[in-house]
């Protein structure tokens, strides 16, 4: 296979779709591919020196006389610089607002024939896709892109609904790095979280955003902790904190919470978790649970969006509705009390990543949507 210049621009500093963006910056780079990420900062999974990685840093001018700094024509600006001196192949932006616009605006300032792909994340759809002032600007990105890809099934289904794009668009799952998410041994965390080994340990890991719904994972808990001894951790932070701790407050189970902020090596903490809770109310797939599935973690999540294409229900966990805690609670329980089920789960969560998400798989995918692109010339 050829190997490519590509191009890359995220929120080098959000969640998931920063983490796929770089996570996949690296990938290619490792099968010889040349990355330039173009970023406002060094993105924050792009923790390794790697020979053919390269940082653009996009500057933004702060003039007195501009109410709002030009971010996105920053970005426009050095999006053309980069196409053009290191005359790039590919540019692929993740999110349409505003980086496919950028990429298209930037594209148009240098006169190379750059292809640029869009990777739909879910915030730009499911939340800035009804708010008026925005719609057609999405629009624009992902018709003026020459590839545009989904993370799951019901985001190109929500994309199709809610902005009627007149564009094919791609389904390409998310991936994790498999050397890194796997069971660990992390026990000793037990003994350091005091953590009983007869107790049993709940994981949620969020931004705690209100879609997230962590007072739903609250409610759950409290179900489970009734019935079995267990403790819940809470990895991350956001708006939602406070109204958090006040529930936890409220149920009294200070002493069975353990909100840990935000952490990196989640594999760890994966690693002495028995079920994962993604309760969400809007999630375009939810990367969270393959990381949990990976490390051998059956998840509980809801019908939102892309989470059923990932969590399967009776196979490698349960899936409910929004909000219905009371299924959630028992469902708990009973898969916590079955240890031959919840060995079955567990099992199965491992195979599902292993075929279907497995990094190798979507990695090439994406190569052989960059080379039919080159192709197209
Ligand atoms: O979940 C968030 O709030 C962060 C957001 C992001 O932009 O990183 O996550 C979105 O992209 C992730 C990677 O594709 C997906 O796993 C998340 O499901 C998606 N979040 C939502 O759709 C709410």
């Amino acid at each position: 296979m050829k190997k490519m210049k590509i191009g890359i621009t995220c929120y080098p500093t959000v969640g998931g779709s920063g983490v796929i963006a770089t996570e996949l910056g690296k990938l290619l780079a490792e099968k010889g591919h040349e990355i330039h990420f173009i970023t406002s900062s060094v993105p924050f999974r792009l923790n390794k020196m790697y020979s053919n990685i390269y940082f653009h840093q996009v500057e933004v001018s702060h003039y007195s006389v501009f109410q709002y700094p030009p971010y996105d024509i920053a970005l426009a600006n050095k999006m053309a610089d980069v196409i053009e001196r290191e005359n790039l192949d590919i540019l692929h932006v993740h999110y349409a607002i505003p980086h496919a616009v950028c990429a298209i605006l930037g594209k148009q300032m240098t006169n190379r024939d750059v292809k640029i792909v869009t990777t739909l994340h879910g915030t730009d759809i499911t939340v800035l896709g009804v708010d008026d002032s925005l719609t057609k600007a999405i629009k624009f990105g992902i018709e003026k892109s020459d590839r545009v890809t989904a993370v799951s099934k019901a985001l190109v289904d929500q994309t199709n609904h809610l902005i009627s794009p007149d564009k094919d668009i791609q389904v390409l799952y998310n991936f994790l790095d498999e050397r890194i998410y796997r069971k660990v041994q992390s026990d000793y965390l037990k003994k350091d979280y005091r953590i009983e080994d007869h107790e049993k340990v709940i994981i949620h890991v969020s931004n705690f955003r209100k879609v997230k719904r962590v007072l739903d994972v609250i409610t759950v808990f409290a179900h489970i902790r009734n019935q079995l001894p267990s403790k819940l951790i809470l990895a991350g932070d956001g708006p939602e904190m406070s109204a958090v701790i006040k529930k936890v407050q409220e149920l009294q189970l200070e002493e069975s919470v353990l909100f840990l902020g935000k952490q990196d090596n989640l594999e760890e903490l994966y690693s002495i978790s028995d079920l994962m809770l993604l309760l969400s109310e809007k999630e375009s797939f939810g990367l969270v649970a393959l990381e949990a599935m990976a490390c051998g973690v059956p998840c509980i999540g809801t019908e939102a969006g892309g989470i059923p294409e990932v969590i399967r229900h009776h196979e490698n966990g349960y899936i409910f509705p929004v909000g219905d805690t009371d299924s959630m609670g028992t469902a708990a329980v009973e898969l916590l009390n079955n240890e031959e089920l919840h060995s079955a789960f567990s099992r199965e969560a491992v195979v599902t990543v292993q075929n279907d998400f497995h990094s190798s798989k979507i990695i090439r995918q994406y190569e052989n949507m960059y080379q039919e692109l080159i192709q197209e010339q």
